[in-house]
């Protein structure tokens, strides 16, 4: 499972202050901290608040790099933001995201080519968010079949069924889960799938409780990648302990410190 670390995003009070002060501690440290939790990646999102992404995105970028080679999943809905993290990033990158737009796809993969970057797609479209699992799936067609033509490797490509809150669209979560399972049949060789895990509890409490349950429940559904809070120690136990009972570790007494120790 690849582990993307969510906490630098400008949704956050303490990144956007940072931001807005150019204070290169706080963001080092949150990367450095997210890493010595488990993070394999981490997300770089200005967020909403950002008057000004096409500078603060590479300034993140920067900034993180100074302090470790992990992959940064450059976070915006916006292709030009992306275009100027790329320029910045000396790690790997993962462009998160494109949606199933095919003026974005157009712009997005050939970006994603020149860069050797992966690619996460969202199965959402101009139309909105979809509301069943047919038009998720039909929204990951689309992206397969944009990303097949163009030539971009399937395997670097990451399919996002958009995880909706359960306390907003409580019906749609198992439809999610199956998402998650269908994507991997319909392409061969098949894209590889990721969530937003907090998501699934926005506006809701018990939130760390309802992420590793639906956390679960994703992993075992075939799940590859999660964008989440890797500071959520029984969060990542739930991650590994799913992983073990799945047959991908291998067993032992004391297989939490193992794992931690890899
Ligand atoms: N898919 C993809 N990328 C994504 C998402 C996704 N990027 C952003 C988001 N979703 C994943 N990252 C977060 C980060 C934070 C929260 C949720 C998802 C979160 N934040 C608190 C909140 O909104 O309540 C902020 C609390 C605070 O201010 O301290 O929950 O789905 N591809």
């Amino acid at each position: 499972m690849l582990i993307i670390g969510e906490l630098i995003n400008g949704m956050y009070a303490n990144i956007a202050l940072a931001l807005k002060e150019r204070d290169k501690k706080v963001i080092q440290s949150c990367a450095l901290e997210q890493v010595a939790c488990g993070a394999d990646a981490l997300d770089i999102s200005c967020g909403p608040a950002s008057k000004n992404p096409l500078i603060d995105l590479p300034w993140l970028v920067e900034v993180v790099g100074e302090v470790t080679d992990k992959p940064l999943c450059l976070d915006s809905s916006k292709p030009q933001v992306i275009a100027e993290g790329l320029k910045a990033a000396k790690n790997p990158t993962i462009i998160n995201s494109t949606t199933a737009d095919i003026e974005k796809l157009q712009i997005l993969l050939p970006l994603a080519k020149q860069y050797k970057s992966k690619l996460i797609g969202i199965a959402i479209d101009s139309k909105g968010i979809p509301q069943n699992k047919d038009q998720r799936l039909e929204l990951a067609a689309r992206i397969l079949e944009q990303a097949g033509q163009s030539g971009f490797a399937l395997e670097d490509l990451y399919l996002d069924p958009i995880v909706m809150p359960v306390n907003v669209a409580q019906n749609q979560i198992r439809d999610i889960l199956e998402t998650i399972a269908e994507f991997k049949m319909i392409s061969s060789p098949h894209g590889k799938t990721v969530i937003g895990l907090s998501n699934i509890s926005q506006g809701a409490k018990n939130r760390s409780l309802i992420n590793r349950t639906f956390l679960t429940m994703a992993v075992a559904s075939g799940l590859d990648s999660a964008i989440l809070d890797p500071k959520d120690k029984e969060l990542m136990d739930t991650l590994i302990t799913a992983e073990l009972i799945l047959n991908k570790n291998i067993y032992c007494d004391s297989y939490l410190e193992a794992y931690r120790k890899r």
